[in-house]
């Protein structure tokens, strides 16, 4: 097993130069306190980058990349650039370059995080977001600009490859859980994609025997996230699909802060990216107040991703001793700073 890893590091905007810097502190503790290091090759790209060079990254960023063994993000959005320019420049390229088509989003309660659910009600819901094609398509266009009959149109691409693999994943996930899939759709009112879906989730997930799947048109899912979320174990969803719901599942586990996101390359040819769920917030940036949760356990993600569970199992403890000891940030109804709080997760770790 190797010693050493190759961690491209990028904060990116807001929040996510808070953020980061905190994750990769408790990533490097426990790495040496499990005999690897992290080797982070910091790359300032973002919004900053791009008002200098007008580029969010680099020409030949994706190739500076590809050499790592994985990539950690913080967030991309900023309030003077167009959020398509920093997310189409960013995010979305690293996604198809490096065919991340899962975007695995856990969200669960945990101990010491208030939950808008009642009494000692749960959630454990697993998202798996199809994160490279869908409804997130660059094919459109405006048209009849300035004219009183303007308009804009937005194709989605829904393949039968695309819908297959990220059922498989998802079937292969929820077969070693409660072995209930949910496929989220909406085949009533979109007419051409979501019955496409629906048959080639049926058909895919018809090899997995202890596998039960129902199709849930995605209102009705949303409205199920937030009162019976005890009812939802696996969730397959389209591009736009998954990021809704995953924000709504984070909401109801008790924060977006806490929410952390795996964008994954399953036959691990290229490098896959971790990052918080959550944006850059800019209307909190550069207080401190930002919940470190997020990136921190999506580090551990990556940790279980290079082969390192034990070392994922030691971070999610310390972080999880954290939040049930009482330690929160303003997004969870405490006082702690964005350093208050992994401070509390290093004292943690070193035991
Ligand atoms: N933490 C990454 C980030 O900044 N995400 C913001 C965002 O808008 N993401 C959209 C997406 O995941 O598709």
């Amino acid at each position: 097993m190797t010693d050493s890893y190759t961690i491209d590091v990028i904060p990116g905007d807001g929040i996510g130069q808070e953020v980061i810097p905190a994750a990769t502190a408790c990533l490097d503790l426990v790495a040496e306190r499990h005999g690897f290091a992290l080797h982070w090759r910091d790359r300032e790209w973002g919004s900053d980058y791009y008002r200098s060079t007008g580029r969010m990254l680099p020409v030949d960023g994706l190739e500076q990349l590809s050499t790592g063994d994985a990539v950690f993000l913080g967030a991309v959005g900023d309030v003077d650039i167009p959020d398509d320019v920093t997310l189409w420049g960013l995010l979305i390229p690293i996604r198809r370059e490096f065919e991340q088509y899962i975007n695995l989003r856990p969200n669960r309660t945990l101990p010491g995080v208030p939950s808008p659910l009642a009494g000692d009600r749960q959630l454990d819901v697993l998202v798996v977001r199809e994160n490279v094609e869908g409804e997130y398509s660059e094919i459109g266009g405006r048209f009849r600009r300035g004219r009183p009959d303007e308009f804009a149109l937005q194709e989605a691409v829904f393949t039968r490859q695309g819908i297959a693999r990220v059922t498989r994943f998802a079937a292969e996930l929820a077969a070693g859980r409660t072995g209930r899939l949910v496929s989220a759709t909406k085949s009533n009112g979109i007419i051409h994609t979501m019955p496409f879906w629906d048959e080639v989730v049926r058909e895919t997930a018809a090899d997995f025997p202890g596998v039960t799947v129902d199709k849930v048109l995605i209102d009705a899912l949303a409205a199920r996230v937030v009162s019976a979320p005890e009812s939802l174990d696996v969730i397959v969803a389209s591009n736009l699909f998954g990021d809704i719901l995953s924000d709504l599942a984070a909401a109801v586990a008790g924060s977006l802060g806490v929410a952390p996101s795996a964008n994954l390359n399953p036959e691990r040819e290229h490098p896959s990216l971790f990052e918080p769920v959550h944006g850059s917030a800019p209307d909190i940036a550069g207080k401190g107040w930002a919940n470190p949760v997020a990136a921190i356990w999506a580090g551990a993600m990556m940790l279980r991703h290079l082969g390192r569970p034990e070392a994922a199992d030691d971070l999610e403890s310390a972080f999880g001793a954290v939040l049930a000891g009482g330690t929160r940030t303003r997004d969870l109804g405490g006082s702690a700073s964005t350093g208050d709080f992994t401070e509390a997760v290093l004292v943690a770790l070193r035991g």
